[in-house]
């Protein structure tokens, strides 16, 4: 029998990867889309104009902050695993929208989660939940791995921490119970708890499918319309943040990894290696033969082109966050021995991707 999967987020840049990976493993794919006023099925239109996929890859109008749709939806398909990866994912964001956020990314995991239990499918149906290296806040420097203290600085990090542990709740209740020595009854409400529900814990990850507003696609994108003249500069926020950024290919066969190992464990992916957006935005630029000479301070720093001395970075102030997490470096190494997870992208190989794909893309819309 055919493998059921349930993706929320589908229509995002991990989940239009993970539908890929899925189909090509043979599984039927259905995915939940909001309801615009435009259509923004961009990443999964090659899927779902595929006449291959056909009988295979289904589309269900829905919404986290949508308990009962949720449950309808699930009950129709039956999946054997749900990839929970919709979420209001902008940090930014998050500051303005704190109790949107909250309602689709922490109640949202709760709303599937217990799905599955009213719908008493814990035996059939696995989850995986999409966490983040946001929910670390700040560690100065250090490499962070599945045991580090959780201590988040963003409303977008705050809900992803109670999924996080919802997740963790649901799958153990039924094993603390038992540890206590309370007495345990199969008739019992608790036995629904007995959920297989785990976390991915992964670190920044890119590519050319990534949303334009997050800084990698940012600069990959405002740097190449500088390129072919249709832009003078572009401008940014802290350009001091570091992160660990890998390839979003890599980490969406790193979710079905997570979710097919026969335990139900947590586990951080990332690349090991982290760079400033200063660093990401100098790269990027020498990809297309350009050096940048910083000059100035704060918010009256700018990035000049070494040769034409023309302004082609700004700071300004919009771009910051009322709080920000400096410095985030991830360490694999549990996903590496145990799942033989690896990622295969260095930051030059990354960049060049992006910028190659970005190129294309814009000459192409002339
Ligand atoms: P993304 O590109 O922003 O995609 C988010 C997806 O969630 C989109 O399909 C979006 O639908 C959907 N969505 C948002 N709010 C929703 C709602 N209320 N109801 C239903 N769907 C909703 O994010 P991503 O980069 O693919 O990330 C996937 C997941 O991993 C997210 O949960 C994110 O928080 C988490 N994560 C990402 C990273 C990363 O570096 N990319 C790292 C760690 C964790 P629309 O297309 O309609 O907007
Ligand atoms: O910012 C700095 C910014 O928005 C990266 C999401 O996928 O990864 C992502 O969250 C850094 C931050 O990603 C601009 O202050 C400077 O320090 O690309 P970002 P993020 O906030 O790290 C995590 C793991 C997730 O889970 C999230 O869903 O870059 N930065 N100047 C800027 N950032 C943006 N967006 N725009 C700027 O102009």
């Amino acid at each position: 029998m055919k493998k059921i999967a349930f993706i929320t987020g589908i229509t995002g840049q991990d989940g239009a990867y993970l539908a890929e990976i899925l189909l090509k493993k043979k599984y039927v794919v259905h995915g939940l889309i909001r309801r615009s006023s435009l259509i923004k099925t961009d990443r999964i239109d090659h899927i779902y104009n595929n006449k291959k996929f056909r009988n295979k890859f289904f589309l269900h109008y829905g919404d986290m902050t949508d308990g009962t749709n949720l449950i309808s939806i699930i009950k129709k398909i039956q999946p054997n695993i749900i990839y929970n990866l919709a979420a209001q994912s902008h940090v930014k964001v998050s500051f303005e929208t704190p109790e949107y956020t909250a309602n689709a990314d922490a109640l949202g995991t709760l709303r599937l989660l217990e799905a599955i239990r009213i719908l008493n499918f814990q035996n059939k149906t696995k989850f995986y939940q999409a966490s983040t290296s946001e929910m670390f806040g700040n560690h100065g420097n250090k490499i962070l791995n599945e045991q580090s203290v959780l201590k988040p600085v963003s409303p977008y990090g705050t809900a992803k921490l109670y999924s996080y542990w919802i997740t963790r709740n649901y799958r153990e209740a039924f094993k603390i119970h038992a540890s206590n020595g309370i007495l345990f009854n199969h008739e019992s409400p608790l036995r629904a708890y007995n959920i297989f529900a785990v976390n991915g814990i992964l670190f920044n990850h890119e590519g050319p499918r990534r949303g334009e507003t997050f800084v990698s696609r940012k600069i990959t994108r405002a740097i190449s319309q500088i390129y072919l003249n249709k832009l003078k500069y572009f401008t940014v926020g802290n350009l001091d943040a570091i992160r660990d950024w890998g390839h979003a290919k890599d980490y969406a066969e790193g979710m079905y990894l997570i979710s097919t190992y026969k335990n139900a464990e947590d586990f951080v992916l990332a690349t090991g290696k982290s760079y400033s957006v200063r660093f990401f935005i100098e790269k990027c630029f020498k990809f297309l033969n350009i050096n940048i000479l910083w000059k100035g301070k704060g918010v009256k720093e700018v990035g000049l082109d070494k040769k034409t001395r023309k302004v082609l970075v700004r700071v300004n102030k919009r771009f910051f966050r009322p709080n920000e997490i400096h410095h985030l470096k991830g360490d694999a190494s549990k996903a590496r021995k145990i799942l033989k997870w690896k990622s295969s992208y260095q930051i030059e190989k990354l960049i060049k991707e992006m910028m190659i794909e970005e190129l294309k893309k814009l000459s192409l819309s002339n």
